[in-house]
C-alpha cells in the first residue's frame, strides 16, 4: 500500500537484456548507460548518455522494491512507484527554455512538485546529468548556472534539507538535461562528511549559488545513499593533475562517511559508480579501486565530467543495501 512504511529498496548491476528485469512487477527502475538498448515509452527506464569504460556489454542498473510497481508519464516527466518508493525522472531539452539555468530550475520545479503531491513525497537522492558541464568561464560556467537554477527551485518549493546528489557532465545530445530521483514515503537522515565543508557552505569563489546537496542520505530501510565524492577536502580540490591520488582522496572521504554512519566496509551490497573524466585514466583508477575495495564490491566505470574542471574522478553509490528476495517478483502471475 502506498501509504505504508517503505520496505527494502535494492540496487544491482545486471547484464542485459533489460526486458528480463522489466517483466518483474517489483522492478522500480532500469538505468542504461551509453548506447544501452532500452524500450521506448517505458516509464521505469532511463538511458544516461555516459559511456561505460569497459570492454563488452555494459550492465544495467536495476532498482527493486518489495511490492508491485505502478508507473506513468506526464510530459517531460516519467515515474514509477511501489513498496513505499518512487523513481521520478525529468528529461528535457534546455534550448527552448533558454539555457541550463532556466532548464535546471524548470526540471527541479517539475520533479519537486510531482513528489510533493505523492505519498512518496520525500526526495532522498538526486542525479543530475548535463551536457558540457565545464563550458563557460567563471560564474558563466554551465555547472554554476545549473546550481543557480537548482537552488531557485529548491527555495521556491521550500526545500531546506537537501537530498544527496551527483552532478556529472555528459557528451550526449546537445541540450539534454536529465534529473532523476529516488523518493520515499518516509524521510531519510541527511549526513555530512567530517573531512569536507558542507557543499551549501562553499565559499563564493566556487560560484554565485552554492551546490545544494547533502554528502549522503540514510534511507528509511537503513541503507546509505552516497553522493558524488571527489578529492575535495575542506572545500578545496586536492591532487590537481594526479588522477590516482584524487581517487585515493575520494576513498578517504568515502571511508570517513562510512565511519560516521557506523557502517561496515563496502561489500557485495555496495554498488559504486565511478565517473572518470579521461578515458585513458581508467586503468589508473581501476588500480586504486583494487587497492581500496573488496573484489565483491560491484563497480561501474563511466566516462563523465566532474563539476570542477580540475577534478578527474568522482565516486557515488550505496552502502548496506538490503538483500531482497528474488522469488515472487514476476508479473506473470505465479500463484504459489
Ligand atoms: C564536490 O564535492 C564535488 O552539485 O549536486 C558532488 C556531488 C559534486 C554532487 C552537485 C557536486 C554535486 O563538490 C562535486
Amino acid at each position: 500500500m502506498s501509504g505504508a512504511a517503505a520496505g527494502g529498496f535494492s540496487v544491482a548491476y545486471r547484464a542485459g537484456p533489460a526486458a528480463a528485469w522489466l517483466e518483474r512487477s517489483d522492478t522500480l527502475a532500469v538505468l542504461g548507460f551509453g548506447d544501452a538498448s532500452l524500450p521506448d515509452g517505458e516509464p521505469r527506464c532511463l538511458r544516461v548518455p555516459l559511456a561505460p569504460l569497459a570492454q563488452g556489454e555494459a550492465p544495467f542498473e536495476c532498482w527493486r522494491v518489495q511490492g508491485a510497481v505502478e508507473r506513468g508519464a506526464e510530459g517531460d516527466l516519467h515515474w514509477a512507484a511501489g513498496g513505499g518508493w518512487r523513481f521520478v525522472a525529468v528529461e528535457l531539452d534546455e534550448s527552448p527554455l533558454g539555457g541550463i539555468e532556466a532548464a535546471s530550475e524548470h526540471a527541479y520545479r517539475l520533479l519537486l512538485a510531482h513528489a510533493a503531491a505523492r505519498p512518496e513525497r520525500h526526495v532522498l537522492r538526486l542525479w543530475n546529468y548535463l551536457r558540457a558541464i565545464n563550458e563557460g568561464e567563471g560564474d558563466a560556467e554551465r555547472y554554476r548556472r545549473f546550481c543557480v537554477g537548482r537552488l531557485r527551485a529548491l527555495d521556491a518549493l521550500g526545500i531546506e534539507r537537501y537530498p544527496a546528489a551527483s552532478a556529472i557532465g555528459h557528451h550526449g545530445p546537445r541540450g539534454l538535461l536529465q534529473v532523476y530521483a529516488l523518493c520515499a514515503v518516509q524521510r531519510g537522515e541527511a549526513m555530512e562528511n567530517p573531512r569536507q565543508v558542507s557543499a551549501w557552505h562553499y565559499p563564493r569563489q566556487y560560484g554565485p549559488a552554492a551546490p545544494s546537496f547533502a554528502r549522503a542520505m540514510k534511507l528509511p530501510d537503513g541503507a546509505l545513499a552516497i553522493s558524488g565524492t571527489a578529492a575535495v577536502v575542506g572545500h578545496a580540490s586536492h591532487h590537481v593533475g594526479d588522477v590516482g591520488a584524487q581517487a585515493g582522496e575520494a576513498f578517504a572521504n568515502l571511508h570517513a562517511l562510512l565511519d560516521r554512519a557506523e557502517l561496515p566496509a563496502f561489500d557485495a551490497h555496495s554498488p559504486l559508480k565511478v565517473y572518470v573524466r579521461h578515458r585513458e585514466d581508467a586503468d589508473a583508477v581501476r588500480a586504486v579501486l583494487a587497492r581500496h575495495l573488496d573484489p565483491a564490491v560491484p563497480r561501474l566505470l563511466l566516462q563523465g565530467d566532474i563539476c570542477r574542471r580540475e577534478l578527474l574522478v568522482e565516486i557515488d553509490g550505496w552502502s548496506s543495501l538490503p538483500r531482497l528476495r528474488t522469488a515472487g517478483g514476476s508479473s506473470r502471475g505465479k500463484r504459489g
